[in-house]
């Protein structure tokens, strides 16, 4: 890898198993990698999937940085023995750009954008992906925003799941939307059974009409692609789960509980971020001892959803979305089976998610929103 940036730049291969000084996180030990100079590293890519890297600095309040420049790629690892049965492969990266930062209604600043696109093209500028009638195509759909979750449809097809953040489902589903937080994979395959030319693009007009779309075009059929809104709305990881009750030979998990929480830092500044009360790096919790199984409970007390991501590890989804303010009642069932490595945790809700501390070294916790990580939601969990 070279930088020909002129700033100290690092790259985060990301859903990856790699050793804290490869895997492109500063914070966990990997050199940063100095303007005009190149560095190689040597890893074995584990696990197969869909996974992709992307710049891991700090942007502050330059929305030209970081995430916002759109310096990410596709990662795909190919398993050894492929069992995928599709026709073709399209690889699809969402981003915003050209951010500036706008005031919500109680004065703190948030990044809004005026240019949205599928792989750095906006509707209209770019090759329509090319399909034939009765193709089974397989899409791998990837949110690189900065900061935007985002909610994909095809018109006049659905979308069946197989794959979430690059890890096959226990039972994949045939949906007509994505939700896709930022950092956020999903593979759907799409039956082409239904000849014409039509749009896939973002569900929210108005970001949809900033550029993120593309034409699908079946084989001799022309025209101006056609949208058609989709008839549910409805996103939830749950029903992707096994059905099955899982083993739990390891028994209890050790329970971490993290608390998020927003600080004002007055109008017309963005605000901090703090976890169980502190900001990075003053954040700290136990050190992981190897073989262990966690389970990170999560408590999201600030009014906005956040993507988080374990560097380094999977993690198994279990609880999610169960209301703050509900009475503590019967525990709510526990969801299984769906591994990922970024799971968006709405507003006011608490959530589970297990790992087991398999891969020693420094290991970096953080929102995936790039202006939430740059101010304090971060964390470093260290290895006994
Ligand atoms: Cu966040």
């Amino acid at each position: 890898m070279t930088n020909h940036t002129d700033r100290p730049e690092v790259v985060h291969w990301h859903g990856l198993f790699t050793p804290p000084d490869t895997d492109g996180a500063i914070e966990e030990g990997t050199p940063p990698i100095a303007p005009g100079s190149s560095v190689r590293y040597t890893f074995t890519p584990r696990p197969a999937g869909f996974r992709w890297y992307h710049t891991h600095t700090m942007a502050m309040n330059d929305l030209t940085r970081a995430q916002y420049s759109g310096q990410h790629g596709f990662l795909m690892v190919e398993p050894r023995d492929n069992p995928a049965r599709y026709d073709q492969e399209f690889f699809l990266a969402l981003h915003d750009w050209n951010g500036h930062l706008l005031a919500n209604e109680d004065g703190a600043m948030n990044p809004s954008y005026a240019v949205a696109t599928i792989n750095a093209k906006a509707m209209g500028f770019g090759e329509p992906l090319r399909v034939k009638q009765g193709q089974r195509i397989l899409l791998h759909v990837l949110n690189a925003s900065p900061t935007e979750v985002h909610w994909i449809a095809l018109a006049g097809h659905s979308l069946r799941v197989v794959a979430l953040d690059g890890n096959p489902v226990p039972t994949s589903r045939t949906i007509p939307m994505l939700r896709l937080a930022p950092a956020e994979r999903v593979s759907a395959v799409v039956e082409m059974n239904n000849p014409g030319v039509w749009v896939l693009g973002e569900v929210r007009k108005h970001v949809q009409a900033l550029g993120m779309a593309v034409a699908v075009e079946y084989e001799s059929k022309s025209g101006p692609a056609r949208w058609e809104q989709p008839s549910d709305l409805v996103w939830n990881y749950e029903q992707f789960a096994a059905v099955q009750p899982a083993d739990r030979s390891s028994g209890p998990p050790i329970l971490v509980p993290l608390v998020f929480e927003s600080k004002f830092r007055g109008h017309g500044a963005m605000e901090a971020w703090t976890i169980n009360g502190d900001s990075y790096p003053n954040a700290k919790v136990a050190p992981l001892i190897q073989g262990r199984r966690y389970r990170l409970q999560l408590v999201n007390k600030s009014l906005d959803d956040h993507p988080v991501h374990l560097h380094r590890h999977s993690f198994e989804l279990r609880t999610l979305g169960v209301p703050l303010a509900a009475a503590r009642g019967a525990a709510p069932q526990d969801i299984l089976g769906i591994m990922k490595d970024v799971v968006l945790i709405d507003a006011q809700t608490r959530a589970e998610i297990e790992f087991t501390a398999d891969n020693p070294g420094a290991t970096l916790f953080h929102c995936h929103q790039q202006n939430h990580m740059d101010l304090g939601f971060m964390m470093l969990f260290e290895y006994a």
